[in-house]
């Protein structure tokens, strides 16, 4: 049996990050092989090019920028693909709806943002983390990378609702993260449990007809 393909998305400050290895870690107690992957993948040097824009540390086109994000998960689908084949369960913390997102916010049509990433390995599951402008303020706000601003943010959320509105509900859940940790955790393990052990054998291509 092959492995599960879950992606985390949401917004900033939504508690991702901290669910994502909650996650990792009670599958691993389960007896599920899991590996973690997190987009961008700051590591190889397509992802310090972005690490190093993020941190306004240099400055490239939205369109430039844009298409080395989807490089950044074209260099890691094959391994993706391999061990989801060998059984191993993949959590992935961001993925190509953020790129869109994040990027159409910005002004680039949201078609021409998609192109890039048709035919990457597609999630069986999407669990968006969905929190309000005003909970994120709450939790200490935004920080200092150039995306962590409200204004930008509010559109993203717009934008991860047209994306979320074409998949269904077997593919795509949104989960409240304004609330407590406990309870946004147990409604995760809800999902992933429900999923894991009952994919189908073959991996589907994102974004193909
Ligand atoms: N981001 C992330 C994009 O703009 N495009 C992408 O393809 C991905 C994966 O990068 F603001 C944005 C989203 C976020 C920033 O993400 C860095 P992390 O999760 O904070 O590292």
């Amino acid at each position: 049996m092959r492995g599960a393909f879950i992606v985390v998305e949401g917004l900033d400050r939504s508690g991702k990050t901290t669910q994502v290895a909650n996650l990792q870690a009670k599958l691993e107690s389960s007896g599920t092989p899991v590996k973690l992957f997190k987009f961008p993948d700051r590591t190889t040097a397509i992802g310090q090019m972005i690490d190093s824009y993020l941190r306004s540390q240099s400055e490239l086109d939205d369109q430039a920028i844009h298409l080395l994000f989807s490089a950044n998960r074209w260099e890691l689908a094959t391994s993706i693909e391999s061990l989801l084949e060998q059984g191993t369960t993949v959590v992935c913390d961001r993925y190509a709806f953020s790129g869109v997102a994040f990027s159409a916010a910005k002004g680039l049509p949201l078609e021409w943002c998609r192109a890039p990433d048709s035919g990457l390995p597609a999630p069986d599951l999407t669990i968006f983390f969905d929190i309000s402008p005003e909970a994120a303020r709450a939790r200490g706000g935004y920080g200092e990378e150039r995306y962590e601003k409200e204004q930008l943010q509010r559109r993203v959320r717009e934008l991860f609702d047209v994306l979320a509105s074409e998949f269904d509900d077997e593919r795509w859940v949104t989960v409240d993260a304004g609330r407590s940790k406990e309870e946004v955790a147990g409604e995760v393990w809800k999902y992933a449990a429900a999923l894991v052990g009952k994919v189908s054998p073959q991996v589907d291509k994102l974004w193909v007809p």
